[in-house]
């Protein structure tokens, strides 16, 4: 096939162009795959060279960020902008503080928010940000500190008619605080340059459920469209983060059985199910007191801990992957499909690895990838610009069903763009090709740019 051949030689290009960066590699194919054949019959995405442009961010932004440790040692990092794509709105994406942070980590998440904040329906463009900063074991001080610095350089880069960074790994309630309160004190302005803020200072409700409701309600509208739902199933989440508490909350609220949580030092299995009680347990673990996922053990004594492993060998129905990329690899999906799972939905950003999306393609059981399933976070993002800009709150029940909406609508489109038959839906290439087409036409419309 043309296409295949053409995606091809692209890829080498671009492998060529951009070498050792693994994850943006495989973000570009994965979602080229889809965009090669949707535009084989029209010449005026290949002649502009849409795709080129779109695989080359504007710009990256790379800065050195010094600061003080508790003990008087002054520590170096390096921080990161990538932005990638501004055709359709300001810059947008989260900042990630985690040692494993590189460049081809941020390019992969900046080209996949390109397409993710296409799907919101909301004028957003992509960005990603971060540093090989590991919060983890830092006092709150040493955070505060390293924020401050952060901040300190990024501010020159950044506006809420610019790019507007949020949160992401590493990066939660503190964090934003922190950053925010550095670019007040030093710009002298109270504007919406982040999103992700606590309500005292012009945060949105519902922000902090947003990912994982969202992802939730993504999954069960696949459920829905054959008959099937949430209720009475058993779902293995990993993480144990922003994303994988607030999927596990709405597994419970619409009747299903979370059965394990994680952390990179391992899974609990909890078979009785981790209730809304067992939730707030975790809650206060992860966010307060910042502990390991083991720790519930000495509260619930009944449940497993099995360390240095991730939860796809425990039998479920439903699997949502909320730790991170790469999480879930060929072997893993071989045994989640032999266990039975029948629908996967991606709260983390690009947990499947090309070999394990192609086992669960083959199987044909529904499969929402993270620029869809995730998409509710950078959504009601979308909608704290919108109430900074007007200087209003929206109340939570309008929240509420705006996110369940915007999840809808972005199911809907998957359908539209990747119905392969009567009974088979590729949400991938769906959501690729819908987020697509309202990023390319902008470009088009721009001219050479
Ligand atoms: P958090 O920092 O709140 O939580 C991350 C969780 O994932 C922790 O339990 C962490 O364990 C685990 N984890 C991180 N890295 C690894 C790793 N290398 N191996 C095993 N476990 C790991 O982050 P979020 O919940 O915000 O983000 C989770 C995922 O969701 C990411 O892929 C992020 O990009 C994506 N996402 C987040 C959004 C948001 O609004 N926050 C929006 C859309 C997507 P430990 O504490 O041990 O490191
Ligand atoms: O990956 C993501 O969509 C996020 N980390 C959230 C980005 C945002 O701007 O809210």
């Amino acid at each position: 096939m043309a296409w295949k051949q053409n995606r091809d030689q692209f890829m080498q290009g671009l492998v060529r162009r951009n070498q050792g960066e693994t994850e943006f590699h495989q973000a570009v194919h994965e979602v080229f795959s889809d965009i090669f054949p949707y535009i084989q019959d029209k010449s005026i995405y290949r002649d502009a060279q849409i795709l080129e442009r779109m695989s080359e961010p504007d710009r990256i932004i790379s800065f050195r960020v010094s600061w003080e440790d508790d003990g008087g040692n002054i520590r170096v990092n390096r921080g990161w902008r990538v932005q990638n794509n501004n055709a359709i709105g300001p810059y947008k994406g989260g900042l990630r503080f985690h040692p494993s942070v590189n460049q081809s980590i941020l390019k992969f998440l900046a080209f996949e928010q390109t397409f993710k904040n296409s799907l919101t329906g909301l004028p957003m463009g992509s960005a990603k940000g971060g540093a090989n900063f590991n919060p983890k074991g830092k006092s709150d001080r040493e955070v505060m500190r390293f924020c401050q610095a952060f901040m300190s350089e990024l501010r020159h880069y950044i506006g809420p008619n610019m790019d507007i960074p949020a949160g992401d790994i590493g990066v939660g309630a503190r964090e934003i605080g922190f950053l925010y309160g550095q670019h007040k004190r030093l710009s002298k302005e109270f504007t919406g340059i982040l999103t992700g803020k606590g309500m005292e200072f012009g945060g949105s409700l519902i922000r902090t459920e947003a990912t994982g409701y969202g992802t939730v309600y993504l999954a069960n509208h696949m459920l829905q469209s054959k008959g099937l739902s949430m209720e009475g199933k058993t779902v293995c989440i990993s993480g144990s983060g922003n994303v994988a508490i607030y999927a596990a909350e709405k597994v419970n609220q619409l009747g299903g059985k979370v059965v394990t949580l994680s952390d990179s030092s391992g899974f609990i299995y909890d078979a009785d199910g981790i209730s809304e009680y067992k939730l707030g347990h975790i809650k206060t673990l992860k966010n307060i007191k910042r502990a390991r996922i083991s720790e519930y053990l000495d509260e619930f004594p009944q449940a497993k801990f099995y360390a240095n492993q991730n939860p796809w060998s425990v039998p479920c129905d439903i699997a949502l992957p909320c730790a991170t990329q790469n999480e879930i690899d060929q072997s893993d999906a071989h045994t989640l499909l032999t266990n039975g799972c029948i629908a996967v939905a991606e709260g983390a950003n690009m947990p499947t690895t090309l070999k394990g999306i192609q086992r669960f393609q083959e199987a044909k059981i529904l499969f929402a990838p993270s620029k869809a399933a995730n998409a509710g976070g950078v959504a009601i993002s979308g909608l704290e610009m919108s109430q900074n800009s007007a200087r209003i709150s929206w109340k939570e029940a309008e929240l509420q069903k705006l996110l369940f909406d915007i999840m809808e609508k972005i199911h809907s489109q998957c359908e539209n763009y990747g119905r392969e038959s009567k009974h088979y839906v590729n949400y991938i290439k769906g959501a690729n090709i819908a987020g697509f087409i309202k990023v390319a036409d902008a470009m088009l419309a721009y001219g050479v740019v």
